[in-house]
């Protein structure tokens, strides 16, 4: 069967770079991304379309005039600033999916991705290599919504037949597009500073350990779960996914090997401190290993060495 995809909130850091991916698998004519607004670039041979993930009349026109065979949702507001907004950020993260869901439904589209985070883990859930399965306590807007989205999605799978698959991102690091918004974008920013201005004051204190992933994995990782084979998956909530953990303090050091003058400081206080404490340092992902072959391919060196080598090129 000819896949047609429509991804929707695809100006976003993981959107811009999956659509990329998606554009040289499946060609640029079957992927149809849309976002709230324009992106700066558009290719003339990429099909782009304005869309409020709200507005349930509009995506049934694209998905009428598309007619896509597979969806992706990517739209949603991150953890600071669900803080700042969270009626707007349950809203969004709420009834933007379930406009997806139930649309899906009344139009006959079987085969849909939705990301969940990291965020589900709350206090009580164990910080290290946290389980699939635990204790899950959230207490961000973000991670309420991203939780609830996760028994939603199972649900729609198991009244529906919905074939939903989902990844808990942890803080993706990337190159390309800078995130916005999330508690884990020190990782990134840190990066852009370092090169910019040879120096950067962490918005998290030099021990936080959280778990990261680097983009070029993140991706491969979420087209590898869309190709799994159906049967293949035993979660139908959001797989664990973990690639690499560190504090701001080892990244630092890290970055300090290829630009020795690179200087760290760190803020007081932070709001988004508080989000970090009660996420989880490590996560454990042997089920994605199981049941679909995942394996992260970058470490923290790997990592640092390709950023900069980007980033330098990028920004001169
Ligand atoms: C955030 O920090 O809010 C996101 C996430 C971990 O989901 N990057």
């Amino acid at each position: 069967m000819k896949e047609c995809i429509l991804m929707i909130g695809a100006n976003g850091q993981i959107g811009s770079e999956l659509a990329a991916a998606l554009r040289l698998k499946f060609g640029k004519e079957n992927v149809i991304t849309s976002d709230i607004r324009a992106p700066h670039e558009i290719a003339e041979d990429e099909q782009f379309e304005i869309l409020n993930v709200l507005d349930k009349d509009g995506i049934r026109h694209l998905i009428e005039k598309y007619k896509p065979t597979q969806l992706y949702l990517l739209a949603a507001m991150l953890s600071a600033t669900g803080e700042q907004y969270p009626q707007k950020a349950w809203d969004l993260n709420m009834n933007g999916l379930l406009n997806v869901l139930d649309l899906a439904v009344e139009m006959g589209i079987k085969k849909i991705f939705w990301p969940s985070s990291i965020a589900v883990f709350g206090p009580h859930s164990p910080k290290e290599n946290t389980d699939q399965y635990c204790i899950m306590d959230p207490n961000s807007i973000y991670g309420i919504s991203k939780l609830a989205g996760e028994r939603l999605v199972e649900y729609y799978h198991n009244r529906y037949g919905l074939d939903i698959r989902s990844i808990r991102y942890p803080g993706i690091i990337s190159w390309r597009t800078e995130p916005g918004g999330g508690t884990t974008d020190y990782a990134v920013h840190i990066f852009f500073e370092a090169l910019r201005q040879g120096k950067y004051t962490s918005f998290l204190s030099e021990n936080t350990e959280l778990p990261m992933l680097y983009m070029d994995d993140a991706v491969r990782g979420t087209i590898e779960l869309m190709d799994a084979p159906a049967e293949a998956l035993s979660i139908r909530s959001s797989y664990n996914l973990a690639g690499i953990s560190f504090t701001p303090k080892e990244i630092a050091e890290e970055i300090k090997k290829i630009l020795p003058n690179f200087e760290i400081s760190y803020a007081e206080h932070d709001p988004r401190q508080a989000i970090a404490d009660s996420w989880p340092k490590s996560i454990n992902d042997e089920v994605a290993r199981k049941d679909w072959g995942w394996q992260p391919t970058f470490d923290l060196k790997a990592m640092c060495a390709d950023m900069i080598a980007n980033l330098k090129s990028k920004l001169n």
